[in-house]
């Protein structure tokens, strides 16, 4: 009878997954039904049976995820901190606004980490205070850290203990470096250019490390494109802005989508401000581009009956 152990997978490599066996990592070949009922990601936890003992391994099932983050894709995430920097790079607020939509979408516990606050003048660190109080005031923590002088990275390790930790966030805006700094340990940092002011992606894919007995944290490649999850709905989207959530009520047309309805109770609150601006425009791009998912669906399946 061959072995079948519980382990995690550490990491994806095209069509075989790394996982971890008695604390060490093996490289495991993943069998085609797994990949067509269920698809493989980092974080799962999966049944893995000795081919050949101690030699060679095989991802026969995944089991039942808690939750899966899209963008980065980890599946079974506790917290997920999103990295946000002012400078080089000047990050999107779109990214930030698009990643919290995705994690409360999958009732994960968003982090806000704002680094590289040494490269910050006195001006520009009040100013992005400013910005961040409309996130601190939906109750997100927001956390400032420089890798460069050490500040605020025992703050933030202290709000991290448990469970598996992933860091998001667009390229060069230090998540290798803050995991590096944090937990001692040593992941290729790679500069931002200077010309362009973005990062590089030199992380190039996503990978859990262990760092404690119940603890994984999870660097991830920056991420620089739109893109929206599949299994988001129209009328979801609002969902992951709880400050339109929370108005939709009073909205003159029962399901309105807040665009351009008369009588619309959320487009009052921007226009008075008590909704800031930048998140209104966040939701209607990621409305725009979820409807035109859900056009290219409905396209297909017409197309399908045919
Ligand atoms: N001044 C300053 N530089 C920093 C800080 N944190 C990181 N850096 C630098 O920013 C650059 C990018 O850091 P990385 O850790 O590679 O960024 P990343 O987010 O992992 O980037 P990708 O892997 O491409 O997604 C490196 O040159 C770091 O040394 C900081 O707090 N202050
Ligand atoms: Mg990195
Ligand atoms: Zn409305």
């Amino acid at each position: 009878m061959t072995i079948r152990r519980l382990s995690r997978v550490i990491k994806i490599d095209r069509y075989n997954a790394w996982v971890e066996i008695d604390g060490e990592e093996k490289y495991a070949h993943v069998r085609k039904r797994v990949l067509r009922d269920t698809g493989i990601y980092p974080g799962d936890y999966a049944w893995v049976s000795e081919v050949i003992r101690g030699r060679e391994y095989a991802v026969e099932k995944i089991v039942p995820r808690k939750n899966i983050l899209k963008r980065p894709t980890v599946a079974n995430v506790s917290k997920a901190i999103y990295v946000h920097t002012f400078k080089q790079p000047e990050g999107y607020l779109f990214y930030l606004d698009l990643f919290l939509m995705n994690v409360i979408h999958e009732h994960i516990k968003p982090y806000i980490v704002v680094n590289k606050v040494d490269l910050l003048s006195d001006e520009e660190l009040q100013y992005a205070k400013e910005v961040m109080k409309t996130y601190e005031n939906l109750g997100y923590p927001v956390i400032w850290t420089s890798v460069e002088k050490k500040e605020g990275i025992e703050e933030l390790k202290a709000l991290l203990d448990k469970g598996t930790i992933v860091f998001a966030g667009m390229s060069g805006v230090g998540k290798s470096s803050l995991i590096n700094t944090m937990y001692g340990l040593n992941l290729s940092v790679g500069a931002v250019s200077e010309k362009i002011g973005r990062g590089r992606h030199t992380t190039t894919y996503t990978k859990l490390i262990r760092v404690g007995e119940k603890t994984y944290v999870v660097d991830t490649p920056g991420f620089s494109l739109l893109e929206v999850p599949d299994d988001i709905e129209v009328k979801e989207v609002s969902s992951g802005f709880p400050e339109i959530a929370e108005r939709e009520h009073l909205c003159a047309y029962p399901g309105c989508l807040h665009v351009d309805e008369p009588g619309c109770a959320v487009r009052e609150a921007v226009e008075k401000g008590e909704i800031a601006l930048h998140r209104y425009e966040s939701y209607l791009k990621i409305l725009e581009a979820v409807k035109e998912k859900e056009e290219e669906r409905k396209w297909r399946r017409r197309k399908k009956r045919r």
